[in-house]
């Protein structure tokens, strides 16, 4: 049974990776309505992976015998100035969760719970991959800066991005 710090922290976990969840499909109707259906794409694939994050915390504080509590979710904004100040503010909000793991490892380690240790190993890997990805649209954006034809180009590449856990 997991202890009720470990749950309460799990709980506002979840509650993390749903707002995440909520972030990116408003980037994706943001992309949408600028015409950039690549770009909404990409991010609509990132609210699934969101969601799948939010659920795997779910599935393994329930397997735990926790009690889940779904709180209230953040309202996110819906405009931004660019792609570029999009994919920014993605960075910045997935370094946000990476603090946010680490945070919950350190955790599960003051809890002496190895369970859950050995559990968020998955999300340290994970957040790996997400910052890497963000920084690397980011640089591309960058090179591309007002060309139509670059952006162009980075919207077809963006548009062949598919879920996969
Ligand atoms: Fe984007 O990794 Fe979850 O929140």
């Amino acid at each position: 049974m997991i202890s009720k710090v470990m749950e309460e922290a799990i709980n506002k976990q979840i509650n993390e990776e749903m707002f995440s969840a909520y972030l990116y499909l408003s980037m994706s109707a943001y992309f949408e309505k600028i015409g950039l259906k690549g770009f909404a794409n990409w991010m609509k694939v990132q609210y699934e992976e969101e969601m799948f994050h939010a659920m795997k915390f779910y599935n393994y504080l329930l397997s735990r015998g926790g009690e889940v509590k779904l709180y209230t979710i953040k309202e996110p904004k819906k405009d931004w100035e660019s792609p570029l100040n999009a994919f920014e503010e993605t960075l910045e909000h997935e370094k946000h969760i990476t603090k946010c793991i680490n945070e919950l490892v350190d955790l599960a380690e003051k809890e002496k719970d190895r369970a859950t240790f050995n559990f968020l190993q998955w999300y340290i890997d994970e957040q790996v991959e997400e910052e890497a990805n963000d920084e690397e649209i980011i640089a591309k954006l960058k090179m591309i800066k007002d060309s139509p034809n670059g952006l162009f180009m980075l919207d077809r590449e963006l548009a062949g991005r598919t879920f996969n856990e």
